[in-house]
């Protein structure tokens, strides 16, 4: 039986349809032995899981301990209670992009990006920017309407702020793969902060941020305008940058200005 014949509440499936099985993963700070399996088994029963088996236990290093832990849960899915974040621009082809672009703008978009902090995993900045792009389709240097300039890993934001305005960049796109001690969300925000006070209220460029660990619906708490997560695919930023560009031309006719222009 599916889970829609089932109705709106389904369980986890394991060897049987309600059987309620899942599979976690963790590691202990303590060394292997038979203390730290019966300590990964008490976790496992504080989380709700019961009956759980030990499947994995490894040493890592002398002072930690991977476990694996499959067993069985009671909690129910509600399916009506979950939320999901529809896309709200259309996707569209590279010609429809390029079109959009020429009448929007009468120029090139201007796209800056970066991996910024001290992050080196510049391979998903590159699927999206470099023209030999991702999952069969091209990145965004393969549009004829878009200018892009990839300033590679481990930017400073001050030298990205510097190098969009002298770019006049319409968007910035940066990236943030690592997460350890929430180095993504300190990031972002402190370039989105930078952004707001360097330029004039109004004039800031599309902030885009993405990586394969940021919150959907995070970008307001992070001061960007959008956030794209794993397998964003070039055509979908290329899409909504467009229709992103359009809305603020509806706003106001006139492009981003760079603060010492308007001196
Ligand atoms: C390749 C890799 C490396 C390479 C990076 C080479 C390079 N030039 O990029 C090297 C060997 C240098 C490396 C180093 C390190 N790495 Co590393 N690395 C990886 C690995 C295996 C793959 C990452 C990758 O390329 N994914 C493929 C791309 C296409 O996917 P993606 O990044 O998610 O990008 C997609 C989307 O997220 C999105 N996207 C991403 N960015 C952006 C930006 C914008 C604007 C948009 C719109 C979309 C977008 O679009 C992309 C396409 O869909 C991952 C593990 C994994 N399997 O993911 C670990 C991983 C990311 N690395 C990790 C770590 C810890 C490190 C090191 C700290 C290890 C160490 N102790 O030295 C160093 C850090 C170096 C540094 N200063 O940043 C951890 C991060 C853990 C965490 N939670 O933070 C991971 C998860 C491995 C792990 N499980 O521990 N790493």
């Amino acid at each position: 039986m599916s889970s829609t014949e089932q109705g709106s509440v389904i369980r986890p499936y394991g060897d049987m349809t309600g059987d309620g099985m899942i599979q976690v993963s963790f590691t202990l700070p303590i060394p292997h032995d038979k203390r730290a399996e019966g300590a990964a088994l008490q976790l496992a029963a504080k989380m709700g899981m019961s009956p759980a088996l030990l499947v994995h236990a490894k040493a890592m290093g002398d002072s930690h301990t991977f476990f694996v832990v499959y067993g069985s849960v009671s909690h129910l899915v509600e399916l009506d209670k979950v939320e999901v974040i529809e896309r709200d621009f259309p996707l569209l082809s590279a010609k429809e992009i390029n079109t959009t672009i020429k009448k929007t703008l009468r120029r090139p978009l201007v796209v800056v990006g970066a991996c910024i902090g001290t992050d080196a995993h510049t391979v998903g900045i590159d699927a999206i920017l470099n023209i030999k792009g991702f999952a069969g389709e091209k990145g965004l240097e393969y549009y004829s309407e878009v200018k892009v300039v990839n300033l590679g890993a481990q930017v400073l934001v001050p030298e990205l702020v510097e190098r969009a305005r002298e770019e006049q960049a319409d968007a910035v796109l940066v990236s943030q793969v690592v997460t350890q001690r929430d180095a993504h969300i300190h990031n972002t925000t402190a370039m989105s902060a930078a952004f707001r006070e360097a330029y004039p209220a109004g004039t800031v460029p599309l902030l885009i941020a993405g990586g394969p660990r940021f919150e959907e619906g995070s970008s307001a708490v992070l001061g960007v305008d959008r956030i794209f997560g794993k397998g964003t695919t070039p055509s979908e930023v290329a899409s909504y940058l467009v229709h992103a560009v359009a809305q603020r031309a509806g706003d106001a006719t006139t492009r981003p200005t760079a603060p010492q222009e308007q001196q």
